[in-house]
């Protein structure tokens, strides 16, 4: 029997500290790549996403081909049903010692690889993904320490051990661990946003472009303006870009809402982190780095290491501490259907159909746009948790469940009861109104609660508070707003509640 390995190497693992690709041995081992039906369909995924996973996956092959590795790649066909089948159909066509995959970021596909040894008789390693800063049973030894599983005592932990932004005492550089209340300022138009520099499409890209157009013509995604890096090089010319030009004023606008530019000063780097384009230490250290060189405050460079070494490895880890289970917790009970407009971007509430919008074209959103404008609308509005976490995981070109599910069901709809935060994002349209500048354009008011022209964030915010108090009632950080909404009159309370009842019909009939 030969004893030549087949090497499974997935769309989101494009990496040579792929640990499946560590012992493979060029021109005795086969690495296989596979575009599939099920991967490219069991949600509908952004246009973008698949384009960049697709184009990715085709440069990655080239640079393992120059390094000498036999690959098997197989382009997009809708008779190859699922990677299963790719590697039944590989070990049908050739004998080998065994299947070496790196452990898949997403629970279903790791149920399916436990099948493959039955179903296809051979030996399958799946390896531990070393790529991440925390593994998962480091991960476990902490949360099983833990009273509760909150992320700053797990970053304290982090920076301490990669010794990011820390003294040679042990203590953080600054004297505080986290400069998150500095990173908070609204949008004013006052700073001028660098134009990004466009990305030159190759033959590669052009191709998987116009296979994408053709195979996914229902998905949402407007492709003529796919600019996203897909080798490492060019990720990595992106960040560069980002320490340069974005780094120093990231921080302070990180939960800015800007109605003229989607990007503002965010690095863009977390598609590139999730496929394997860029390594999160090296990110990590970077941006260290342009701080020591007095390139950004310190506030912005601990911004952004926390996000990459704290909260990017906190919520790999809380996935699979608790999944299966988490994917089914539903604490409000939210089960009303999706409004079809969070498909078209076709609502009055400016802020919203901004975000959506931006989300559906570009398969981009930043994390307050995520969280605070369309994540708060859902939690408010009582939106399907199900479908709500399915929305999100199809649309962002940086989603996997792994960091998809937490973010989603936990941080914006506190579906978990509080698991990961300690209370609800829940916000009204004064929230909003100061981290951007939707508001003066919208046809809404965010100082108006009942009306026909009072921000529905409002009068939907109260409704969630009365709607679920007894839930929040046992929550302490939500005790101020509860005592605030019990001395308001029985009268106001009722009218706030049923205009919140009335306008949350209007619209969620919006744009059917
Ligand atoms: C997201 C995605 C897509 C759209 N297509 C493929 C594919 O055709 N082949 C592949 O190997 N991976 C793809 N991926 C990424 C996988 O869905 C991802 O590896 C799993 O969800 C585990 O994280």
């Amino acid at each position: 029997m030969s004893d030549a390995q087949l090497i499974l190497v997935l769309g989101d693992q494009l990496s040579l500290h792929n640990p499946a690709l560590k012992a493979a041995r060029p021109g005795t081992d086969v690495i296989v790549m596979a575009e599939v039906r099920e991967e490219a369909s069991y949600v509908a995924h952004n246009r973008h996403k698949i384009a960049l996973i697709f184009s990715a996956m085709r440069h990655f092959r080239d640079l393992l081909e120059e390094r000498g590795h036999i690959v098997h790649y197989h382009e997009y066909d809708q008779a190859m049903a699922s990677l299963g089948k790719v590697v039944e159909a590989e070990v049908k066509r050739s004998s080998y010692a065994c299947v070496v995959v790196c452990e898949p970021g997403e629970f279903r596909l790791r149920k399916s690889m436990e099948q493959w040894h039955s179903a296809y008789g051979i030996e399958v390693k799946v390896l531990e993904d070393t790529r991440f800063l925390c593994s998962i049973t480091d991960f476990n030894a902490w949360a099983d320490s833990q009273k509760g599983l909150r992320m700053e005592y797990f970053y304290r932990n982090m920076r301490k051990r990669y010794a990011l932004l820390l003294e040679e005492d042990g203590k953080p550089c600054g004297e505080r661990w986290n400069y998150d209340r500095e990173n908070r300022q609204g949008w004013r138009n006052k700073v001028e946003v660098p134009q990004r520099p466009d990305i030159e499409h190759d033959e590669i890209t052009r191709d998987v472009l116009e296979l994408v157009a053709n195979a996914f013509p229902d998905n949402p995604g407007d492709l003529t303006q796919f600019n996203f890096a897909v080798t490492s090089r060019q990720a990595q010319a992106q960040f560069d870009w980002f320490c340069n030009h974005g780094l120093n004023n990231f921080g302070t606008y990180q939960d800015a809402l800007a109605e003229e530019s989607p990007w503002l000063f965010h690095s863009l780097v977390s598609m590139y982190l999730n496929i394997g384009l860029l390594e999160p230490l090296d990110v990590c250290r970077q941006v260290e780095q342009a701080w020591k060189n007095d390139q950004c405050e310190l506030a912005a460079a601990e911004g952004f290491i926390r996000q990459v070494l704290g909260w990017r490895e906190y919520i790999r880890g809380v996935y699979w501490h608790l999944m299966p289970d988490y994917k089914h917790h539903n604490h409000f009970e939210a089960r009303r259907p999706l409004p079809g407009w969070f498909w078209s971007g076709n609502t009055d509430l400016r802020c919203l159909s901004q975000a959506l919008t931006q989300s559906l074209d570009l398969g981009y959103g930043h994390h307050i746009q995520r969280l605070m404008v369309i994540g708060n609308f859902a939690l408010l509005a009582g939106l399907d948790v199900e479908e709500v976490c399915e929305w999100y995981l199809a649309v962002y070109v940086d989603a996997f469940e792994w960091v998809e599910l937490p973010n989603t069901l936990g941080m914006a709809l506190h579906a978990d009861g509080g698991i990961m935060a300690s209370k609800p994002y829940a916000a009204s349209g004064k929230y909003i109104q100061r981290q951007g500048n939707h508001c003066a354009a919208c046809r809404y008011s965010p100082s108006k609660t009942t009306g026909a022209d009072a921000c529905p964030y409002n009068s939907l915010y109260w409704r969630f508070i009365d709607q679920h108090r007894d839930k929040l009632e046992h929550n302490g950080r939500m005790g101020l707003v509860l005592n605030n909404w019990k001395k308001r009159s029985a009268a106001e309370r009722r009218a706030i509640v049923d205009w919140g009842g009335k306008t949350l019909d209007a619209v969620l009939k919006q744009g059917s």
